[in-house]
């Protein structure tokens, strides 16, 4: 089971990484300020720094060098993770419902866990350390993000690094993701891929996924609908097997 972070495990881009951009913009006496739908649209850029090289481009105020953009991107970035550490780290953001059952069910039944994200390694400490507890990484097999797998999402690369710790053929594993670029990543890996929809991917268009749905904590609105659990009322791991053994569909209407 290949977990993506951000969107996936938490919601943590309007509530985390875009008010700790802004705590960072303000640390450095930079009049910038992103609101919601600004953010939203700026996650199309993959990676924090990229997004924020993405956005300094357009901007009239900004460095008009390039390496002085640059430079500004990394200070701003590195500001941006403390505070994003700090939220994180007070409990500001949960797991999103269905994920710690879902995790717990892996435990319980031996399907190795590993995380493939775009986002840096303390950031995913900051996040499952406060929310799983010290112990977190003895229940991943492997915790891959930005500094093991520069080529951000949708380039495959950390989902390739991932195939190979865990030591699995792609057919053998599958990926939960919440983005376009996510899912685009997992599927050029040959890993099939579930999509819980995020706050800022709610309506996205999601092409190759094998089901799309609002989120593992609910059996309903899920496009394939949900085989018969038993009653438990979430996705469990036989609800994902079902849907690993149909084949891959455009699924761009949100269930
Ligand atoms: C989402 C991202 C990340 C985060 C910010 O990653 O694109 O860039 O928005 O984190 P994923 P950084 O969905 O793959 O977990 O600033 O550390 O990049
Ligand atoms: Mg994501």
């Amino acid at each position: 089971m290949i977990w993506d972070v951000d969107g996936t495990l938490a919601e943590t881009e309007r509530d985390g990484h875009r008010v700790a951009f802004n705590a960072a913009f303000a640390e450095h006496g930079l009049p910038w300020r992103w609101d919601s739908e600004h953010y939203g649209r700026l996650l199309a850029v993959a990676g924090g720094r990229e997004r924020l090289l993405h956005d300094l481009a357009a901007r009239p105020d900004a460095p008009a060098c390039a390496a002085e953009r640059e430079r500004l991107a990394r200070a701003l970035h590195a500001a941006k993770n403390a505070a994003y550490e700090r939220i994180v780290a007070a409990g500001g953001i949960g797991l999103r419902p269905g994920v710690r059952e879902l995790m717990d069910e892996c435990a319980v039944r031996g399907v190795p866990m590993a995380i493939a994200t775009t986002t840096g390694q303390r950031n995913v400490a900051a996040l499952l350390g406060r929310q799983l507890g010290g112990d977190w990484p003895q229940r991943f097999a492997c915790v891959l993000g930005a500094e093991d797998a520069p080529r951000k999402k949708p380039d495959p690369q950390v989902y390739e690094m991932a195939l190979a710790r865990l030591g699995l053929p792609a057919h053998e594993t599958m990926a939960i993701e919440d983005s376009p670029a996510g899912v685009a990543a997992a599927c050029a890996a040959g890993v099939p891929v579930v999509v819980t929809r995020s706050a800022y991917f709610a309506a996205a268009e999601v092409t190759g996924a094998r089901a799309v749905g609002p989120g593992l904590h609910t059996s309903q609105g899920w496009q394939p609908p949900l085989a018969p659990d038993g009653g438990a009322g979430r996705v469990g791991l036989d609800c994902l097997a079902g849907w690993l053994a149909a084949p891959a569909g455009r699924l761009g209407a949100p269930g």
